[in-house]
Formats: structure tokens, sequence, C-alpha cells
């Protein structure tokens, strides 16, 4: 299980990119997001960094959790 805080996910359309972005670069994940926590959770085995950088590339700043 990977976790990231991700603060700049501010609203659902942010919570849509993200989750889209992880399932296109690790189409096994299971994403779980808390956006008032601003906490994404995701089951995967892909690698933290493939994940993190599928955050980032939609625009948004993961941080390990
Ligand atoms: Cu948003």
């Amino acid at each position: 299980m990977l976790q990231f805080k991700v603060e700049d996910m501010t609203c659902n359309h942010c919570v849509g990119a993200v989750t889209r972005a992880i399932k296109e670069a690790a189409p096994d994940s299971k994403v779980e997001i808390e956006l008032e926590q601003h906490t994404v959770r995701v089951q995967t085995q892909a690698d933290a960094r493939t994940v993190s950088e599928a955050i980032a590339q939609a625009g948004y700043t993961p941080v390990p959790d």
C-alpha cells in the first residue's frame, strides 16, 4: 500500500485527474482518495516512484506519507 499527501488536490476535479493519472500509469491500481485529508492511497504492484511521477505529471505535488 502506497500513501501520499497531495495538498494541492482541492476538489473533485482534482480527485478525478489524480485517479485517472495513477490508473494510466499503473492499470492494476486501486485508488482511494480522502479529499479533506488530501490523502491518496494506492494498492498496486507498481513502485512508489511510478505512482508519484504520474501524480506529478497530472500537475500535482505528491509527498510520501
Ligand atoms: Cu480541483
